[in-house]
């Protein structure tokens, strides 16, 4: 099927007309497909879903739209001010739509938004991490159990080194003698596991978003200020400081993720600051000491364990990260180890921020 067969198709499906359709990849996500699909003043957003990353696609979307639910009425009840990611259905009626065989879906496309792969400045900074500290904060009473678990072990760092270990010892497409150093880096970082261990059994389950990545957040066009939480795709119950750390992770560095310019990728200070103060505000009151007190493991942890992840897809021949040259993922790895140092290195100097 083309693109313009696939853009008819999809249009047809969701009710969007027949005059002048038009279709166009939006966002830089590196797991799902996103198109703009556009016919007359209609716009829509559709996604196909990567199934080998997300088997249980309809588990998928049941959990997407209970949040948006949930959202939903918070917002209809003056104590969510974001737009809401909703879900558009076919005119079938259903929220998953085969097209050859491959899995799609729509979304209402939020306009006179943009997203961001490197953050500014600060106050960016802060607006972007309250965004996701309110999302947080309006989560705070649904029961994550309702929702299915659509990638098993998701954030367990032990599981992700005890992968990247298979890849190693597998080898399959002859990559380990170009990161053989980046492998011995990895191995010797063992500490950071035992102190998860040890912390994890202190903290209480949340229900998480997973992916608080700085491209998964809406900024208004016009005011800049915070238009919505995106990309609702890992939801799941898990611990706060992951989210915190993966803003961590995206936020701080003047680098983009893939960047190559490995001498200025550093953790900036401002911005730490600006993420702790945004994320914090809306979580205050139930926030407890050990969680804000693990803000500073949740970001070790991130860092390193994407890293960990693109070398291990970069050692398995590059089957779960979408990339755009043989190299990306080992560049996205060499990427976050530095700012996994760089955040090693200042310690000192950001902790503090974590003080209450
Ligand atoms: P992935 O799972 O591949 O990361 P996302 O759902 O995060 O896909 O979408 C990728 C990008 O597409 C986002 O970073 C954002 O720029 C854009 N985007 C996604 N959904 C919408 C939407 N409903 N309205 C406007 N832009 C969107
Ligand atoms: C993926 O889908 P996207 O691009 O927002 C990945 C995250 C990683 C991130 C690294 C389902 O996020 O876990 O942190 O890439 N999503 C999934 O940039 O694996
Ligand atoms: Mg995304």
């Amino acid at each position: 099927m083309t693109y313009q067969q696939q853009a008819n198709a999809l249009s047809t499906q969701y009710g969007l007309g027949e005059d002048g359709i038009s279709i166009k990849p939006i966002g830089n996500g590196h797991i799902n497909t996103t198109l703009l699909l556009q016919s007359g003043n209609k716009g829509i957003v559709v996604q196909k879903l990567n199934t080998q990353v997300f088997p249980d696609v309809q588990g998928l979307v049941n959990n997407a739209r209970k949040i948006e639910a949930h959202l939903t009425e918070k917002r209809n009840n003056a104590q969510y001010n974001l737009e809401i990611i909703k879900h558009v259905e076919s005119k079938d009626n259903q929220y998953l739509v085969d097209l050859d065989n491959e899995c799609w879906r729509a979304l209402e496309f939020i306009g006179g938004s943009f997203s961001e792969d490197v953050v500014e400045n600060a106050e960016q900074a802060t607006i972007a991490a309250n965004a996701f500290g309110q999302f947080a904060a309006a989560l705070n009473d649904f029961d994550a159990h309702q929702l299915v678990t659509v990638i098993p072990e998701f954030h367990n760092l032990a599981m992700r080194v005890s992968q990247l270990q298979d890849k190693i010892l597998a080898d399959n497409v002859a990559r380990l003698a170009s990161c053989q150093t980046e492998v011995d880096f990895c191995i010797a970082q063992q500490s950071l596991l035992d102190e998860l261990a040890r912390v994890c059994p202190d903290l209480p389950l949340r229900a998480c978003h997973n992916d608080t990545k700085i491209n998964n957040m809406l900024f208004c066009t016009t005011t800049k200020k915070a238009k919505a939480v995106i990309d609702l795709d890992t939801c799941m119950s898990g611990y706060w400081m992951f989210d915190f750390g993966d803003m961590v992770r995206t936020f701080c560095s003047p680098e983009a993720e893939d960047s190559t310019n490995l001498a200025n990728v550093e953790v900036r200070e401002e911005i730490f600051q600006a993420i702790v103060e945004g994320y914090v505000a809306p979580l205050k009151d139930v926030l407890t000491d050990a969680e804000l007190e693990s803000f500073w493991l949740g970001a070790k942890v991130m860092c390193f364990m994407i890293g960990v992840r693109f070398l291990t897809d970069y050692l398995d021949g590059d089957n779960y990260f979408s990339i755009k040259y043989p190299e990306h993922n080992l560049d996205r790895a060499r990427n976050q180890f530095a700012l996994y140092q760089s955040l090693l290195a200042k310690e000192s100097v950001l902790k503090p921020a974590l003080l209450k």
